[in-house]
């Protein structure tokens, strides 16, 4: 009999226990469902603070969007500049129907191409206008018409902390470019033709020289790389950090602009007369968020004069990067202010920056740099090389840069 009442002792114990398992599990249970709702909550917060971040980015970009529509509106009102020549209109040769290189993947350009975006445009002009400032200033940083004389020979020496990027307004931009190239005292001063010229006779080190083509009445600082194999490339573009502002003017494309040290466009009339002092060869590098390097070349490079607005003459493509600018060879060069492309807008309207805009681009090297490679625009106005990442991914490094290269046909 004990033994028995025994054995049903252990039994209701057993069942005891196990019930008491059972509600811990159960409470673990409602724990963990209170924790993933907080979770979701938190998600929840936090998606509703990047969408009203978000919000807040695309107002500002389409407030931009007015000030440029106000501002080109303006440059087209304004007369002709004096001094500029008014070109008789060349015949334009067909564009090559179908193009030189393969057709353009749609995805790529699907804003530009759509044949509505004229109503984008007009939509952007009855946007009420901004009353923000523009520098529509042509510094003109890196010539000068002096060639008898070095600039900056007698100019006092600016400390070099004075060069470095303080701030991302244009004010401290334009203090900072007439800073930097009062430098002068590290630069060697016989004027050499080009970088190669530089390195053949014994300036080995990367850095800033100055630089006299031939035939040209004009000195310009430019960045020498002779590193990069085998030496001796002059540097007429770089992008490497965002610090300057691509979207500018015709008069500053032209003149040239930026920080030799640093980001920078050497200016078209610069290169005008560098590439047209023989024949040259391009390179462009680039480099992606992940640190993918691939390169581009094209066995000649030069530009026709400013009569045929620096129309593009590129040669033959080689490379690992795909070719993104054959698609560009012979067109003419448009800014926000000039507009010589094949669209009906004005493709560096769209595309932010100043390039040999076709309908509109393989390649926006001057476009708007932003951090992280994919980016989110209302237009596809990156810093793209389309057949290395696509037109909506903005490359971190860019470097256009020449050599001569004389064994070349054009
Ligand atoms: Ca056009």
């Amino acid at each position: 009999m004990n033994s028995r009442v025994t054995q049903l002792y252990m039994q209701l114990l057993h069942e005891i226990i196990r019930k008491r398992d059972n509600a811990l599990e159960l409470a673990q249970m409602e724990n963990k469902i209170l924790n993933q709702t907080s979770e979701m909550q938190q998600l929840t917060s936090r998606y509703k603070d990047l969408e009203h971040k978000y919000q807040h980015l695309a107002s500002l970009a389409t407030n931009q969007s007015a000030l440029i529509a106000l501002l080109e509106e303006q440059c087209q009102s304004r007369p002709p500049p004096r001094h500029v020549p008014v070109p008789q209109p060349r015949p334009q040769p067909p564009p090559p129907s179908p193009p030189l290189n393969k057709p353009y993947p749609p995805p790529a350009l699907p804003r530009i191409n759509n044949p509505i975006s004229n109503e984008i445009q007009s939509d952007q002009k009855s946007l009420p206008p901004l009353l923000l400032p523009m520098p529509t200033g042509t510094h003109s940083p890196s010539t000068t018409d002096k060639p008898s004389v070095a600039p900056g020979k007698n100019q006092s020496y600016v400390p070099p902390k004075q060069q470095t990027l303080s701030g991302r307004t244009e004010q401290g931009r334009a203090g900072q470019l007439s800073g930097l190239y009062l430098l002068n005292r590290d630069i060697p001063e016989s004027p050499f033709k080009d970088c190669l010229q530089a390195l053949e006779d014994g300036h080995t080190a990367s850095g800033m020289y100055l630089v006299k083509p031939e035939n040209a009445n004009r000195l310009m600082q430019v960045w020498c790389d002779q590193r990069h194999d085998p030496g001796g490339w002059t540097v007429i573009q770089r992008r490497v950090d965002g610090s300057v502002n691509f979207f500018r003017n015709w008069e500053t494309y032209k003149q040239g602009f930026g920080n030799i040290d640093g980001e920078y466009w050497l200016g078209l009339e610069n290169i005008y007369w560098l590439t047209n002092q023989g024949n040259y060869k391009l390179l462009v590098t680039l480099e992606d968020w992940s640190g993918r390097k691939v390169f581009a070349e094209y066995a000649s490079f030069r530009l026709e004069p400013e009569a045929d607005f620096y129309k593009l003459r590129v040669g033959r493509y080689h490379g690992n990067a795909g070719d993104s600018l054959t698609w560009h060879n012979g067109k003419q060069f448009t800014t926000l202010d000039r507009d010589h492309d094949a669209y009906t807008g004005n493709c560096a309207h769209y595309q932010k920056g100043g390039w040999w805009y076709n309908s509109c681009a393989h390649s926006n090297l001057n476009g708007v740099w932003y951090r992280g490679g994919h980016y989110r625009s209302r237009y596809q106005d990156g810093v793209y090389w389309a057949e290395f990442r696509g037109g909506a991914y903005s490359l971190k490094k860019v470097v256009m840069m020449i050599r001569p290269n004389p064994n070349t046909f054009h």
